[in-house]
C-alpha cells in the first residue's frame, strides 16, 4: 500500500478499512463524489449547480410543503409546475437532468431517520442536559430586513442560503453584493442595508431545501424528547467579527442568558454542539462570559452552566482552504457545502469580485490559520509530512517558477499571511490585526494576560479553557477525506485582474513512489475532514489542551474520530461519512450526541484511528 493510501485510510490501521478510501487506485479528483464516479468531473460540477438550482425551487413553494419538509418532498409535482417559468434564469442544462437528482436526493435524504435515536432510547437513553446548537461558518441563512427603496424586493427573503440567492446573483449581481458585504470601516452593515441571521431550528436545519445540515440531529434529538423547550439553535451572522456579533446584535448576552435561562427551568447544566466556525464562537464565548467587562459572569459561570461542550470538525487553528480565498479569490470546487453555497459566486463573479467579498466578511477572516511555522512547517518541513514525501506540505504556497521582480518566493503558512496582509488594501489589513491574532503564547503569564485581550479570544494557542474542572469537551470528526494542505501558485497573466496571483490548476500529479504526494489542480492535498485539515482539527484535542497553560483547570477532553467512508450511492455519502459538513448526518457521531446530551458521555471509549498523536508530538509548542 502505498504512503499516500495508508496516510488517506487512516495509519494505525494496517487492515484495510470497510469501505475503501476514495483513494481506489486511480486518481482522486478533488471531488469526493465517489457515489458518482461515471459521472465525469464537469458533469458533477452540474450536478453542484443542480441542486443548487432546485433547491431555491424547493424554497419558492416551501410554505405547501413545510409540513413535510424533511424527506420526501414531492420533487416531481414541483419541477413540473415551477420550472418552466423559471427556465430564463437557470441554464438549461440542469432541467434536463433533474428527474435523475431528484432520485439521488431523495435516498440519500430518506436513509436511517430517526433510527439512530429510536436505538439510544432503545438503550435508555432519554433527553437530560438542555441542548444548545451553534452553527458553523456559512451554513446560517441571512434575510434581509432592510426597508429602504433597494431592499424592499428582499424583505425578510434569504439573500445568503436559498433561491432568492441565486436569484439576486444572476439577476441584480452589483445591488447582491451591495447586501451581502460589510462595511469595510466599521465591519457592519452599510448605510441602509440590514441582513440577520435567520432564527431558531429553520436557520441551519436546512441550507436549502432539501439539502440538510443540522435536520438529522434535530431528528434523533427529538426522538429521545428534546423539543423547542430543551433544545435551541444559536444561529448568528457569520460575516460579523466575534466582537461585533456582540456589539450589533448581543449575541453573547443573549446566549449567556439562554443557557442561564435553561439551568434554571430544568435543573441541569447545558450541554453545547458547535460545528466547524462555531467552536471558534463559543470559545471566544467562554472567554467572554467570564471576562468583568464584558459578560460579567466570573471565572465559574462556565463550571456552573456548562456540562459538556460536544465539538464537531472544530476547526480551531483555521481551515488553510480560506487563505487561498483571502489572497486570490480561488476557491476549488471541493463540492463542500461551501462549494455548494459558493458554487453561484463563482459562476458569477470574476476572482477579484470574491476576493474582495470575502474580505468585506471579518467573521470568516477568523479562520485564518494560526500557529505559524510551529504548526504548519517552514519551507523544508511540516509536522504532518510523512517519510519520504517529495514535496513538504511546509512551504504553503509553491510558485515553481518565477517570472518577474513582483512574484513573491514559495510561502510558508506565515509568510503567506504576511503577504496577504502586505499586499491587502490598508482597511483590510486593519480589520485583521485589530481584532483577530494569530500565534502563539508560549508561557502562562502571557496566556493569562491574554484573558484581557478579546483579539486572542478564538485562538487556543493564545489563550486558555474555561476554569471549568467538571466541564467535559468531546472532539468530534472526520478523518481520511483528501483536503487541501498547500498551493502551485503561479503570477496571473491577466492585466484586468487586480489579483497578483492564481492558482496554478493546470497542474496535477502525483509524485509517485514512497511518500507520494497528490496534486489536483494545483492543490496539494492532504488529510482531514475534505475541509479542515487534520492538524487543525485533532492537534487541540489530541496535544494542545493536555499543554497545561492551555488548560489549567484540566478539563476533560475526549476524541472521537471517524473515518470517512462514505456511501457510493449517496450524495451526501450515507451514514458513516467523515465529511466536514455530511458528518453532521453520520449515524455514529448522532449516536455519541445522544449520549453526551442523555447525560451517559462517560460511556464514551476514546477513539484514534488518524497519525494525529504523532504529528502533535512534532509541532513545535511545548510545556512552559
Ligand atoms: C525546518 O524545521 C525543521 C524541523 O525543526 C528543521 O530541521 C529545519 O532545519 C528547518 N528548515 C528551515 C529551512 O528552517
Ligand atoms: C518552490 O517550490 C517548488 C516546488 O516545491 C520548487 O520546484 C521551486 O524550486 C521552489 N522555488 C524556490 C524559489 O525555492
Ligand atoms: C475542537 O475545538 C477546538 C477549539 O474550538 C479546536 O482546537 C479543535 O481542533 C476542535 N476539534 C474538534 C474536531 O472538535
Ligand atoms: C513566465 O513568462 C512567460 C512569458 O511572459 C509566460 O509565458 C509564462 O507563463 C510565465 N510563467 C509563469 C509561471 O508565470
Ligand atoms: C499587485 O502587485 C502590485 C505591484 O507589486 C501591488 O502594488 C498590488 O498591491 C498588488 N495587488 C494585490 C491585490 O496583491
Ligand atoms: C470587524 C471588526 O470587528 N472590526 C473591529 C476591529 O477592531 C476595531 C478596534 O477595536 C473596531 O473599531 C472594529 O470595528
Amino acid at each position: 500500500m502505498s504512503t499516500l493510501r495508508r496516510r488517506f485510510l487512516g495509519a494505525s490501521s494496517s487492515e484495510p478499512s470497510r469501505d475503501p478510501s476514495p483513494v481506489k487506485g486511480e486518481p482522486v479528483t478533488l471531488v469526493p463524489t465517489t457515489h458518482l464516479k461515471k459521472l465525469t468531473r464537469k458533469r458533477s460540477r452540474r450536478w453542484q449547480w443542480m441542486i443548487f438550482g432546485l433547491g431555491g425551487l424547493f424554497g419558492i413553494v416551501i410554505a405547501a410543503f413545510f409540513a413535510q419538509r424533511h424527506d420526501v418532498i414531492n420533487l416531481e409535482g414541483l419541477i413540473d409546475v415551477n420550472l418552466e417559468s423559471l427556465l430564463d434564469v437557470i441554464p438549461a442544462g440542469i432541467v434536463k437532468d433533474a428527474r435523475d437528482l431528484t432520485r439521488h436526493e431523495r435516498e440519500a435524504v430518506n436513509y436511517d431517520s430517526f433510527s439512530v435515536g429510536l436505538h439510544a432510547q432503545s438503550q435508555g437513553v432519554k433527553a437530560r442536559h438542555p441542548v444548545i446548537m451553534i452553527p458553523g461558518v456559512i451554513s446560517t441563512g441571512l434575510e434581509s430586513w432592510g426597508t429602504e427603496e433597494q431592499s424592499r424586493q428582499y424583505f425578510r427573503k434569504r439573500l445568503w442560503g436559498s433561491w432568492s440567492m441565486m436569484r439576486a446573483l444572476v439577476l441584480d449581481k452589483a445591488s447582491w453584493k451591495r447586501h451581502i458585504m460589510l462595511d469595510k470601516h466599521t465591519g457592519l452593515d452599510p448605510p441602509g442595508i440590514k441582513l440577520r441571521a435567520a432564527q431558531g431550528f429553520d436557520a441551519a436545519d436546512f441550507f436549502i431545501t432539501g439539502y440538510w445540515i443540522w435536520n438529522k440531529i434535530l431528528e434523533n434529538l427529538a426522538t429521545i424528547g428534546y423539543d423547542p423547550t430543551n433544545a435551541f439553535t444559536a444561529a448568528y451572522d457569520w460575516r460579523l467579527s466575534c466582537k461585533n456579533l456582540e456589539a450589533r446584535d448581543a449575541y453573547f448576552t443573549r446566549l449567556k442568558i439562554h443557557i442561564e435561562t435553561a439551568l434554571e427551568t430544568s435543573g441541569e447544566k447545558a450541554c453545547l454542539v458547535s460545528h466547524s466556525m462555531g467552536s471558534q464562537v463559543l470559545f471566544w464565548f467562554f472567554h467572554w462570559v467570564a471576562s468583568p467587562e464584558h459578560g460579567k459572569g466570573g471565572e465559574d459561570w462556565v463550571e456552573k452552566h456548562v456540562d459538556s461542550w460536544i465539538n464537531i470538525s472544530g476547526s480551531m487553528l483555521g481551515a488553510l482552504k480560506g487563505l487561498p480565498a483571502f489572497l486570490s479569490g480561488d476557491m476549488k470546487d471541493t463540492a463542500q457545502l461551501n462549494a455548494f453555497a459558493l458554487y453561484g459566486l463563482e459562476k458569477f463573479l470574476a476572482r477579484a469580485e470574491r476576493c474582495e467579498i470575502f474580505r468585506a466578511m471579518p467573521g470568516a477572516s477568523s479562520m485564518i490559520p494560526k500557529g505559524g511555522n510551529a504548526v504548519w512547517g517552514n519551507r523544508t518541513w511540516a509536522p504532518d509530512d510523512v517519510p519520504g514525501q517529495k514535496v513538504s506540505f511546509g512551504t504553503f504556497i509553491n510558485f515553481r517558477e518565477s517570472n518577474s521582480t513582483h512574484s513573491p518566493h514559495n510561502l510558508t503558512v506565515e509568510e503567506s499571511l504576511d503577504y496577504l496582509l502586505t499586499n491587502a488594501d490598508p482597511w483590510y489589513q486593519k480589520q485583521v490585526l485589530e481584532n483577530y491574532s494569530h500565534g502563539i503564547a508560549r508561557t502562562a503569564a502571557e496566556v493569562n494576560d491574554n484573558e484581557r485581550d478579546f483579539r486572542k479570544w478564538v485562538n487556543p494557542l493564545e489563550s486558555r479553557l474555561p476554569l471549568a474542572p467538571h466541564l467535559k469537551i468531546y472532539c468530534f470528526y472526520g478523518i481520511g477525506k483528501p483536503t487541501e494542505r498547500s498551493y502551485f501558485y503561479r503570477e496571473d497573466q491577466d492585466p484586468q485582474s487586480s489579483v497578483n496571483v492564481t492558482i496554478d490548476s493546470g497542474f496535477t500529479f502525483t509524485t509517485g513512489g514512497d511518500g507520494e504526494t497528490l496534486v489536483d489542480h494545483g492543490v496539494i492535498l492532504g488529510e482531514g475532514d475534505g475541509t479542515v485539515p487534520l492538524l487543525s482539527t485533532g492537534y487541540m484535542c489530541a496535544k494542545g489542551w493536555k499543554i497545561k497553560r492551555y488548560n489549567p483547570a484540566g478539563v476533560k477532553v475526549k476524541v472521537y474520530e471517524m473515518p470517512h467512508e462514505p456511501d457510493k450511492w449517496s450524495p451526501r455519502g450515507g451514514p458513516n461519512t467523515g465529511d466536514h459538513v455530511d458528518i453532521l448526518g453520520r449515524s455514529s457521531l448522532n449516536d455519541l450526541i445522544l449520549r453526551v446530551a442523555g447525560g451517559k458521555g462517560s460511556q464514551i471509549e476514546e477513539n484514534f484511528q488518524s497519525r494525529i498523536l504523532e504529528y502533535s508530538e512534532k509541532v513545535q509548542i511545548y510545556e512552559e
